[in-house]
């Protein structure tokens, strides 16, 4: 086995991630660190100018409150997220993000971002909350700001290197540990604080894509759940792991629908015509109060539609074209129509080719032209996302100004977003119970988070204290399964096939599989029950059992290795959170079998937990959901 070099690291606030939550932390915190004589460094698995979630671009920035304009008004949107999550959420994280998300939006402009304007120079809004932007190149230009603020408070940034494990000493995150994804050197991180912002987990489902499109997905096959088993193997309590997201999507390319709902109004209905949110309405009584509110959730929207696809009146499509007609008629003349048909046929392209390419492609690739015919729309393979519709993340303090005499004891412990570990901070898909905060909320809280993990070191500026010992044990674990390849690929004369070893793409199939068939996966039409989730479990200990004998040939696979161990921990993190959830509060998201209603008696709590990493025991909890709008 190669010598690995140990890269060591000293910094005052390392930024683990280099998206949307990261730029905004490095942005905030350069400039308080700067005030304050502190060092700021971020890491990130990728290249910041095009990792993550944002990497190919979006069309849209789906959070902006808007609040200057007096249209809205911060309670608007508390209520928006509480119904659309069914009553599961921490309004006062929701709130703190929404008053600042704005000036986030403002900057991304002043940066260079085009936002489009109407003739009157407004912002054109895709929705009540969402603008539409010309944004192809969008994460180039928030993670330029970010480095020129790095760059100017002396802090520093590394790029292709992959975070695996937090350091702990006792109760305190004192940094953390990861290897090159390109040279044969690890790499460790001694700080005062940490900021978790490595973006949520895809692929821990089996996807529908499959063969050559195998890895194709809505959310980035690269975000494999690295903050959620950071936070768990740190010890943090974690909210809302049973809370994961299924968007409904162009199928097979995974384009986002949101602009042909809201922008172009369209209507998607089944093989028969039929409009199944109209159709299907006397569903909705079943989940009052949610099923009757405007939006209708995201999750009930699904499951209007998956009633219908059960019911084998697939497939479901957008009705494109007669959007697009609808608004061109609207037109003052027939010359006016024409010139308003290419413009929303540049629109239909331009939305997908600012985001995701692949649907573009294979919009080309079966002749699709939207203006003439529509599109098939399904519901995707889960994902764990918590700054888009789902919720699940890390259990963070709130700031102490939005807390009521009922929510303080509960919900703040010190400094903003920090989680239940003292030191380390959580923002964007790392952080739960604060949905609907987008590309847009996750830069903002970002900044939140990054300005009080330095108000943090201010307080509580002593050098960590970092165990050689646990540094070396973690290396030789990090590098394992570099040493079991070598040691045992010569014993056969293929080296996917050895007794001795598993491949992390073999591991991942059959995460994959467990997770499919029984946590509630595409196979299952997303349904589960307690015998199920059960014997899942059992299959899972296996997994983990067989995680020791991870193989890797090269580093990227070495990557893969731990990019599956991440993935595995928050699959079991969800199995035992819908276990333990007895009623089914998000159908279209998963549906209890044995527990087929909603139960706001007994469960509108949060589901919460803590994983012990010394005795391997999972703390299930429920926490009390209190509001501070009512
Ligand atoms: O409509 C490690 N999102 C959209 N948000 C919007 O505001 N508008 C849209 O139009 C949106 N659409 C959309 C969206 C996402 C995707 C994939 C598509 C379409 C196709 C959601 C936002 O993108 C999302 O909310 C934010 O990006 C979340 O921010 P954050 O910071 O939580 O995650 P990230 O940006 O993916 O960044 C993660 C970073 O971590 C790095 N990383 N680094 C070191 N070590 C490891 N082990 C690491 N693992 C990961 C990554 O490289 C990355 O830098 S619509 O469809 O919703
Ligand atoms: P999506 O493209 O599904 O990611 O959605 C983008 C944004 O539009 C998110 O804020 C969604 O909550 C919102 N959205 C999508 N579809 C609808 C709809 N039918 N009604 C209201 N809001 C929607």
């Amino acid at each position: 086995m190669p010598d690995f070099e140990t890269v060591t690291v000293d910094t005052d606030l390392l930024i683990c991630g280099g998206g949307m939550a990261a730029c905004g932390a490095a942005v905030e915190a350069s400039y308080w660190a700067k005030k304050n004589g502190l060092k700021v460094t971020l890491v990130d698995k990728a290249a910041m100018d095009r990792s993550g979630a944002v990497a190919m671009g979006l069309s849209a920035i789906n959070q902006y409150v808007d609040l200057n304009s007096g249209n809205n008004t911060l309670k608007d949107y508390i209520d928006y997220v509480r119904n659309d999550l069914m009553g599961i959420t921490r309004e006062d994280l929701v709130a703190s993000i929404a008053r600042h998300v704005d000036s986030t939006v403002h900057l991304f402009e002043k940066w260079g971002l085009p936002i489009w304007k109407d003739q009157d120079g407004n912002y054109v809004h895709e929705g009540r909350w969402q603008l539409m932007i010309n944004g192809e190149s969008y994460k180039i230009i928030v993670a330029e700001a970010a480095k020129n603020a790095l760059a100017e408070a002396d802090g520093e940034y590394f790029e292709r290197v992959f975070i695996t494990h937090p350091l702990i000493d006792g109760d305190k995150c004192v940094g953390a540990v990861g290897f090159s994804v390109r040279e044969n050197k690890l790499y460790v991180f001694k700080a005062k604080a940490t900021l978790v912002a490595m973006g949520g987990a895809v692929h821990v489902f089996k996807p529908r894509s499959t063969g050559e499109g195998f890895g194709r997905s809505w959310y980035p096959p690269f975000n494999s759940g690295a903050s959620a088993f950071f936070t768990i193997y740190g010890g943090a309590e974690m909210t809302c792991q049973e809370v994961r997201f299924i968007p409904v999507r162009f199928k097979d390319a995974y384009g986002p629908v949101g602009a042909w709902f809201l922008l172009f109004k369209s209507i998607a209905t089944n093989a028969q015509g039929g409009n199944y949110m109209q159709e299907n309405a006397a569903e909705l009584d079943k989940w009052e109060p949610y099923g009757k509110v405007k939006p209708r959730p995201a999750n009930i929207r699904n499951w209007l539609m998956m009633l219908d696809v059960m019911d084998g009146k697939s497939p479901i499509y957008m009705q494109t074209a007669d959007a697009i007609k609808r608004i061109a008629d609207e037109a003052p003349d027939e010359k006016a129509a024409k010139k308003k048909l290419k413009e929303l046929e540049a629109e239909a392209w331009e939305d997908f080719l600012d985001m995701t390419i692949s649907q573009a492609i294979l919009w080309a690739a079966t002749n699709v032209e939207p203006e003439k015919k529509p599109s098939e729309i399904m519901a995707c393979d889960p994902y764990f996302i918590g700054s888009h519709s789902g919720a699940s993340g890390a259990w963070v303090s709130g700031p102490e100004d939005l807390q009521t005499a009922e929510t303080k004891d509960e919900y703040f412990w010190g400094y903003p977003h920090m989680t239940t570990v003292t030191g380390m901070f959580a923002a964007g898909d790392a952080s739960g119970a604060s949905s609907h905060k987008f590309s847009s909320g996750s830069h903002a809280e970002g900044r939140i988070a990054a300005k009080a993990a330095i108000s943090y070191i201010v307080d509580n500026n002593q050098a960590p204290n970092v165990d050689q010992a646990k540094i070396d044990a973690l290396k030789a674990e990090i590098l394992k399964p570099l040493a079991t390849y070598e040691e045992h690929s010569g014993k056969t004369t293929d080296p996917d096939i050895n007794p001795e070893y598993i491949r992390p793409r073999q591991f991942m199939f059959r995460l994959q599989k467990i997770m499919d068939e029984y946590a509630g996966g595409v196979s299952s039409q997303f349904k589960t029950s307690e015998k199920l989730l059960e014997k899942g479990m059992e299959l899972l200990a296996y997994l983990k059992e067989d995680s020791d004998k991870l193989a890797a040939s090269n580093l990227h696979e070495l990557m893969r290795c731990w990019e599956n161990v991440h993935r595995m921990y928050q699959a079991d993190a969800h199995m035992r959170s819908i276990l333990f959830r007895e009623e089914t509060r998000w159908p279209g998201y998963y549906f209890r079998a044995d527990k087929p209603s909603l139960d706001n008696e007994n469960w509108l709590a949060f589901c919460n937990c803590k994983y012990d990493k010394e005795t391997g025991e999972w703390t299930m909890m429920k926490k009390p959901v209190k509001y501070i709008t009512s």
